[in-house]
């Protein structure tokens, strides 16, 4: 009754710390954690767990005779490699959750992976202060299901699991809707404030507003063509209730850019991109938005 976690990033190391209260936990990654981890919590208390970190290639076919589901939570684009490093040592068919930011890899995940496989959708805020230190700086809900809306009994079982462990969490029929969701606000937000170096807040100003609004307008004419269901609020409505409350925040792509890691860019805007061509929308936003940080990453 193993639960494998592959990437022991903030969610990865918080997923695992609050699951091993529960079960026997690996905590896979390119490279190993120390142990104890140390983890603060909303409140600010800080307590420290034992963790079972190892390196993802080292993990024997003896080792992971046990697991039960893998947890995938490493950046998109490194989704599928870290996954080919204990596929073939996994016992046959285990289930597989997504965490992924974006909608790139699901789909080809869900399509050639030979087990069950889920996503999650997960609004928990957490950062890591170090190699041995996580802050989980703010509850928040987590969303489960496939992508056509099969497993129902599977996405219900994780869910409870994950609930039990102090990560509220909820199965849906409707996950690929909400990940949808969840793109469009992060195409509108992270280019712009990875681009310029801002926090969230900032888009507000008359400066980045009208950028802001421009990536809105592209990714809600996309949705729209394609007839995906756009929230409740409309997209304009969801976006800037989001900067709103995440104001202070970095965005995860702002700190890729600030540490010097790979940006998520592809993940995020190219389904869009793909989509917009698809139903001949026009995108000069968007696409200059990717052409940048694509040109960013090849020159390094
Ligand atoms: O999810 C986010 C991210 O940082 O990737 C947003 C919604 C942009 C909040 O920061």
């Amino acid at each position: 009754m193993t639960q494998l976690i592959i990437g022991p990033g903030a969610m990865g190391g918080l997923l695992g710390i609050k699951l091993a209260l529960q079960q026997p936990v690996v905590l896979a990654g390119r490279r190993s954690l120390p142990t104890p981890q140390s983890l603060t919590s909303p409140q600010g208390s800080t307590t420290q767990h034992a963790v079972d970190g190892r390196l993802a290639a080292a993990l024997t076919e003896r080792d992971l005779s046990t697991v039960t589901t893998v947890h995938l939570l490493t950046k998109a684009y490194a989704a599928e490699s870290a996954l080919a490093e204990v596929a073939t040592r996994l016992p046959a068919a285990t289930p597989l959750v997504l965490w992924q930011n974006g909608l790139e890899v699901q789909p080809r995940l869900t399509r050639d992976w030979p087990g069950p496989t889920l996503c999650a959708s997960t609004t928990e805020g957490a950062y890591r202060q170090s190699d041995a230190h996580i802050v989980h700086a703010g509850h928040g809900h987590t969303w489960i299901g496939h992508l056509a809306g099969e497993h129902a009994s599977l996405s219900t079982e994780l869910a409870d699991t994950l609930t039990r462990a102090g990560l509220a969490s909820q199965a849906v029929d409707d996950i690929h809707q909400r990940l949808w969701h969840k793109l469009a606000v992060n195409a509108a937000i992270n280019p712009v404030v990875a681009r310029y170096r801002i926090r969230n807040g900032r888009l507000a100003e008359p400066r980045f507003a009208p950028i802001t609004n421009a990536i809105i307008a592209e990714v809600a004419d996309i949705m729209h063509s394609a007839g995906i269901a756009l929230p409740a609020q409309g997209l304009s409505g969801l976006v800037w209730q989001v900067i709103e409350d995440t104001a202070h925040n970095r965005a995860s792509m702002l700190q890729d850019v600030l540490t010097g890691r790979p940006t998520e860019h592809d993940a995020i805007l190219l389904p869009l991109l793909r989509l917009a061509r698809e139903h001949h929308r026009a995108t000069p936003c968007l696409a200059a938005f990717h052409r940048y940080f694509s040109q960013r990453s090849a020159t390094g």
